[in-house]
């Protein structure tokens, strides 16, 4: 993978240019879903800054075009947060934050676009949560929660994109899966589905 060879490749041919000028921090909004129980949630993924303003930066540029492709970032010697350019055109997709040698946060583009679609937040370098922008609105509509085990425990999803979670999915020991659909808006479950195939 990608992210390995560059690695492999930081101890040499250094450089430091600017690799993630494109994704500027951006403003939390916190949306207050519908329902007596339902909890507050993120609509929006805050990209986390990765480049001088956390520490000393060390890019590497891969294919010697003299765009860096990997850039780390490091406090007091310890690695805080690197990004990657992993198709080599010019701008990061993947963002990684580390806590203590773990990874504790990763950021993703999967849509080669200037910001981010998903946002994993690990525990113990444990993936516990995943966020997910499907619909490429820069809101995040589907949340994934994870076992301790690793496994998918429970999706959240905003289909419409209205602010408000309208399927929940839980999934069984045997994989079957179960989606509670509100089909009135009212932030309640109305609607069990139960799809074939599992996921
Ligand atoms: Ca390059
Ligand atoms: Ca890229
Ligand atoms: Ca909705
Ligand atoms: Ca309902």
């Amino acid at each position: 993978m990608g992210l390995r060879s560059a690695r492999f490749f930081l101890p040499w041919a250094l450089v430091c240019v600017p690799l993630a000028a494109c994704f500027e921090p951006e403003t939390p909004v916190n949306t207050q879903a519908a329902g007596p129980a339902a909890p507050v949630r993120n609509f929006r993924i805050e990209h986390e800054r990765c480049d001088a303003s956390v520490g000393d930066v060390q890019a590497v540029d891969l294919d010697g075009d003299g765009v860096a492709d990997v850039q780390e970032v490091r406090k007091d010697g310890a690695l805080v947060c690197r990004s990657s350019d992993l198709n080599l055109d010019g701008r990061p997709d993947v963002f990684e934050y580390f806590e203590g040698a773990k990874l504790r946060r990763r950021e993703t583009n999967l849509v080669d676009a200037s910001f981010i679609t998903v946002a994993e937040t690990f525990e113990g370098g444990r993936l516990t949560l995943a966020e997910y922008d499907t619909r490429n609105a820069r809101r995040i509509d589907t949340w994934d929660h994870y076992t301790a085990a690793g496994k998918i425990d429970a999706r959240e999803r905003d289909t419409n994109g209205d602010g408000q979670v309208d399927e929940w999915w839980s999934f069984g020991a045997e994989g079957q899966v179960t989606v509670r659909i509100d089909v009135n808006a009212d932030g309640e479950p109305d609607e069990v589905r139960r799809p074939e195939g599992g996921r």
